[in-house]
């Protein structure tokens, strides 16, 4: 009989524009093309009650304080955990556009203290790798789009800048930094070929929780 492997819990982070919506979907077709069972997944939900909260806050719509919003948006990624897990058992590697980094990097952005930020995203799953789009905040508000959210401003998007580069230096045994200011050909290249590694490495490795 033949073991069920696991599926790969691969995140993307960056700033807005950092291009991390597109290479996602690039990489769960990449995936799919290359016999891998794949699942596209995208943080915030706005699909739920709490993720239409969380829109209408981005919309400037709603104005909830700092730790409200912050815990809505954990609250969101944990109405996802059951389905996540299950789908990594049943060895489906997920693809995620953003996750529990973000969450922590725009709240201390904002002046929220770190471990407190961090603290209700304990027990989330741990990704098997985190793929940090980098790239100096000037090429990305060229990109255009840029400036209809509420966080979409120059300052917040600096300071959410050094908050992942700080935790991408501390955690450097599963974050990858990626130049976000190559084309985006160079960035799926470079991305793709270490997620299929990454994807064969951890199949009989145990799921791990943040
Ligand atoms: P996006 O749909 O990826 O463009 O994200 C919408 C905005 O929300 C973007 O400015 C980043 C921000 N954001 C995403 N996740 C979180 C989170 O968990 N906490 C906070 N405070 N902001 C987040």
């Amino acid at each position: 009989m033949t073991s069920i492997q696991r599926g790969a819990l691969i995140v993307l982070e960056g700033c807005d524009r950092s291009g991390k919506s597109s290479q996602t979907r690039l990489l769960y077709d990449f995936l799919c093309t290359h016999g891998v069972s794949a699942k596209h997944m995208v943080f915030p939900n706005r699909n739920s009650d709490i993720g239409s909260s969380i829109n209408a806050y981005l919309k400037n719509c709603k104005d909830l304080s700092d730790e409200v919003i912050h815990l809505l948006f954990t609250a969101n990624r944990w109405e996802y955990k059951k389905e996540m897990e299950d789908l990594l058992n049943s060895g489906t590697t997920l693809v995620v556009d953003r996750y529990s980094y973000s969450g922590v990097a725009y709240s201390v952005a904002k002046g929220l203290d770190f471990d407190w930020c961090m603290a209700p995203e304990r027990g989330l799953i741990r990704p098997d790798a985190v793929f940090y789009l980098k790239a100096p905040f000037e090429h990305l508000m060229n990109r255009g789009n840029f400036g209809g959210e509420r966080y979409e401003v120059k300052d917040m998007q600096l300071k959410v800048a050094n908050v992942f580069d700080h935790i991408s230096e501390s955690q450097k045994d599963f974050w990858h930094i990626i130049d976000a200011s190559q084309t985006k050909d160079a960035v799926f290249e470079n991305l793709s070929t270490k997620v299929l590694e990454i994807v064969e490495q951890i199949k009989e490795t145990p799921l791990r929780n943040l």
